[in-house]
């Protein structure tokens, strides 16, 4: 049997871990695209010449034309600016969304059945136009955003806890902004759910907060210690957990960011829900019920997500 394709677009910090990551885990053949020449040749060799000391098989190649994707299974986006001192979030999103038109069309043409995962920020709105300018049906096209939060509040919990991180579970859903929605009620240690911990007397409600905040600001909190840029082992591992789970059909439940279709009483728009991920991309959507607090939680998220939609398309009316 073939080996599987990977292919990265977009070669900065996220890009060359994603690389490092499927090398070691052996998901496939990996090609590093990027506009900047060099880059994705020279971290393609490195990674390579680090596979014989690891002991993995990958074929790995770097790449500046789009041809180098050409029946990819699996593409991983990352390609784009970070947000610079003086840029506006709209500068952001206007200089990015034309990235996405870029990619979507090198998609198009080259891996029209591959599934996509988008990292570029700012996430849900970027996914949402990845997935128009590509014409790839919503099911093979997901952003990675909740995998990430939910890693981190439950990093944060079993370092309060000082439990093992395998035994604590946990929920981040909505926009990938300071307004996402971290799920108490369903995030559970050792199958107890966060509330009954602070009723037990394990976990004070003061604490609980203040990690739901952190988690909230994990993004920021990251970005002002390194100063020169944005997180990348987290987020890489979070995407590479998605891709494993539809190239090996584990049909793992993941809060990714997925086209709705009427779940959550919307239609069209990308927000972070949970999803299984299969052979078929995302093959169901899971409707969890909230409670009043968490309904309002959502809408405001849901709210910011659909002024960032609303904005691309100011800027390209085709999306319209
Ligand atoms: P960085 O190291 O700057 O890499 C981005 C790469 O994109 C650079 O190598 C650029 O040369 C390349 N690039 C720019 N324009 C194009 C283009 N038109 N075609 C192909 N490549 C291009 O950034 P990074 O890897 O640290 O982050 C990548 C993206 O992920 C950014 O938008 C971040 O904001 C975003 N990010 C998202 C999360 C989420 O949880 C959603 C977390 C962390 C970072």
């Amino acid at each position: 049997m073939a080996r599987k394709k990977i292919a990265l677009i977009g070669s900065g910090q996220i890009g060359g871990t994603l690389a490092h990551l499927a090398g070691l885990k052996e998901l496939g053949d990996i090609v590093l695209f990027d506009i900047a020449e060099g880059i994705p040749q020279g971290k393609a060799l490195d990674i390579a010449e680090s596979s014989p000391v690891d002991g993995f098989d990958a074929k790995l190649s770097g790449a500046n034309g789009y041809e180098a994707i050409a029946g990819a299974d699996v593409i991983i986006v990352t390609a784009g600016v970070p947000r610079k001192p003086g840029m506006s979030r709209d500068d952001l999103l206007s200089i990015n969304l034309g990235v996405m038109e870029q990619v979507g069309a090198g998609i198009k043409q080259y891996a029209p059945n591959a599934f996509v995962i988008c990292i570029t920020n700012p996430l849900d709105a970027m996914v949402w136009a990845l997935q128009k300018f590509s014409g790839l049906p919503a099911n093979k096209v997901v952003g990675m955003a909740g995998v990430l939060d939910s890693a981190r509040f439950r990093y944060f919990l079993a370092e309060a806890l000082n439990v093992s991180v395998k035994d604590v579970h946990a929920m981040t859903l909505g926009g990938h902004g300071d307004d996402m929605v971290p799920l108490v009620r369903h995030s559970t240690v050792g199958g107890i759910p966060l509330p009954d911990l602070v009723k037990m007397g394990l976990l004070s409600q003061e604490k609980l907060d203040a990690i739901v905040e952190r988690t909230r600001k994990g993004g920021g909190e990251i970005v002002a210690l390194l100063k020169t840029g944005s997180a990348f082992y987290a987020p890489a591992a979070s995407a590479i957990a998605m891709a494993e789970s539809y190239l090996k059909d584990q049909k793992r439940i993941l809060p990714v960011a997925a086209q709705l279709s009427g779940q959550y009483g919307l239609d069209g728009t990308y927000v972070g829900v949970p999803v299984v991920i299969g052979e078929n991309g995302v093959e169901r959507i899971f409707e969890i019920e909230f409670d009043e607090a968490e309904k309002a939680m959502f809408a405001k998220s849901v709210a910011s997500v659909s002024g960032l939609i609303e904005a691309c398309k100011q800027i390209k009316p085709s999306l319209a």
